[in-house]
């Protein structure tokens, strides 16, 4: 039984363990994140010491974006995409397990810092150079032990685990789909996922490159980010946000493929304007490439640099708004069905308004040179990374659990989740807005009794107490669902792709024979042969 997840090549199988492993590092980072709060939750606290508050950051940080974002992405592309595209596999199911295990090897051997090393101040090695890990402080001067080597080792394997499986998505979308599958009608899913690997393969290498570097500069006598003999340490950043702002949106753009698919069906209307949202994601991806310096307005570019990546950071905004305003076209006058999934979905229309807002503040240099690296940058990315993604991700697991598993999730316990996430959310990072206003940096450990601070930070604390009740619901919500959920059947929500058109599991061969496809609708074509010009139910 279990021999058979450790060898197998099967995609759904593979996706699955993607999704697991992203949830354990969920628990883990979201461990972490609350003992910062508690840390926080006073002025002049002395819960944790410095150092063990910097490993926490940089670990929660790093585990986020590269431990729980990337293989829960990954995880729902490896599952759907080819029942998306009625093909039986992936283009290389082989490659495909290979991917994994990389991925899952690279973030074990960052976890092992925390037991590895040279254990200087308790918490082993963990790194602690946050999770961008600037230079100088990266260097051997700054960074004697093994932590950063750790950050490095860690990234990089999981990275090309990450590497590997893009382009075997590439791969599948291009030349696995169905009789009939033309790209244009293709599912916004399968675009998403089309272009994300795309932008995988663009942009992780650069950050290969830069890892390496800092190899040779720690072990082998080089001076890339050694201003001492000529390197740069503004290189390293030019470097790690060429790969870190695209990252955020290959870590969001999964979210708004969730939301995509989630929408439509329970508006029963078709989404509104989908070459405008093939369009929208292809310019997102491109433009994403061209605005990572508003990560450094406080570097000292020259106003020249400042003006063009603050205009082509405001930019993106446009085609994020044609995404927003075809969701709310496609809601507009539909039939509203508001169970679990949707509501995830309406939450994350709302919060990422908020994002996008502070991020177009954010954009604007000026602006940011008054609160880069305060907590109010902590409060805008997190309202894009918890309050839009984790959102969205809630909602796929909701929508496509039945698919899966062939039961339903509890619709009251996943309403108790649903609002007692917006509640803690909100309540977190909203006031995570004020602290930041009034001055309070990111990554301090502690702070004052006189700044005016504590506060709003006990505010942000409360917060995370409703958010981890949230978190207990949803995982009892899952165990309880496996053992006696709601019988499910094939297409529970009457939606109109593929993978609705096997059983709930799906056969290990996907389909007995490979469908033919005429419209965005497949599903819909064959239940309803009669009314191939279907728009509304
Ligand atoms: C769910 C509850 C969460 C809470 C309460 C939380 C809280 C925090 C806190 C307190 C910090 C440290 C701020 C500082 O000292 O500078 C932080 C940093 C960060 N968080 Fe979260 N976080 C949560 C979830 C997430 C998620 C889901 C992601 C990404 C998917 C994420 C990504 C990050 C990143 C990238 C940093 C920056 C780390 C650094 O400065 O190196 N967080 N978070
Ligand atoms: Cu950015």
């Amino acid at each position: 039984m279990a021999r058979g997840w450790v060898t197998t090549v099967d995609h759904k199988r593979l996706g699955l363990l993607y999704v697991a492993s992203g949830i354990a590092f969920l628990l883990i980072g979201g461990i972490e994140a609350a003992v910062m709060r508690w840390q926080l939750s006073f002025a002049q606290s002395d819960a944790v010491s410095p150092e063990t508050f910097n490993r926490l950051f940089t670990m929660h940080g790093t585990t986020m974006v590269f431990l729980v974002g990337m293989p829960i992405l990954t995880g729902f592309a490896n599952y759907l995409v080819p029942l998306m595209i009625g093909a039986r596999d992936m283009a290389f199911p082989r490659l495909n397990a290979f991917g994994f295990w990389v991925f899952l090897f690279g973030g074990v051997l960052l976890y092992f810092s925390f037991l590895g090393g040279d254990g200087l101040y308790g918490a082993g090695t963990a790194p602690d150079v946050g999770w961008f890990a600037y230079a100088p402080l990266t260097g051997k001067a700054f960074s004697r032990g093994h932590s950063t080597d750790y950050w490095v080792l860690g990234i990089l394997v999981s990275g090309f685990g990450t590497l590997t499986t893009a382009g075997n998505l590439v791969a599948t979308i291009l030349a696995m789909r169905c009789p009939g599958m033309s790209l244009a009608k293709m599912p916004l899913f399968v675009w998403l996922m089309l272009i994300v690997s795309c932008m995988i393969l663009v942009v992780v290498p650069p950050l290969t490159a830069a890892q390496a570097m800092l190899l040779l500069d720690r072990y082998l006598g080089a001076h890339f980010f050694d201003v001492g003999h000529g390197g740069s340490v503004v290189l390293w950043q030019h470097l790690f946000w060429f790969f870190g702002h695209p990252e955020v949106y290959i870590l969001m753009l999964p979210g708004f493929a969730y939301a995509s698919e989630i929408i439509p069906v329970f508006s029963r209307k078709v989404i509104f304007g989908y070459p405008a949202m093939v369009g929208a994601t292809v310019a997102i991806g491109l433009v994403s490439l061209g605005v990572w310096a508003h990560h450094m307005f406080a570097v000292g570019l020259s106003q020249l640099q400042n003006v063009f990546f603050a205009g082509s950071t405001m930019a993106i905004a446009v085609p994020t708004g044609i995404k927003i305003f075809n969701w709310l076209g496609t809601i507009w006058g539909g039939r509203l069905q508001m169970r679990t999934p949707m509501l995830f979905c309406i939450g994350f229309l709302f919060q990422f308004l908020v994002a996008g807002l502070t991020g177009v503040m954010l954009a604007a240099a000026s602006f940011d040179w008054q609160l880069t690296d305060s907590y109010f940058v902590v409060a805008h990315f997190h309202y894009v990374l918890v309050g839009s993604l984790l959102f969205t991700i809630f909602g796929a697991i909701y929508y496509w659990f039945p698919k899966v598993t062939g039961r339903m999730l509890s619709e009251r316990l996943g309403r108790w989740q649903f609002w007692l996430l917006v509640l803690g959310f909100n309540l977190t990072f909203g006031a995570m807005h004020v602290s930041g206003l009034l001055g309070m940096p990111r990554r301090i450990y502690t702070y004052g009794a006189d700044r005016g601070w504590e506060t709003w930070n006990q505010i942000s604390s409360v917060g995370v107490i409703f958010q981890v009740a949230a978190v207990v619901i949803f995982v009892w919500n899952v165990v309880r669902s496996l053992r006696r959920g709601e019988v499910a059947g094939d297409d529970p929500w009457n939606a109109w792709t593929l993978e609705w058109s096997t059983s709930s599991p799906p056969p290990p061969y996907n389909f007995e024979r490979l469908p033919t496809v005429r419209s965005r609708r497949p599903l819909w074509d064959l239940k309803h042969p009669e009314d191939p010009d279907w728009r509304f139910e």
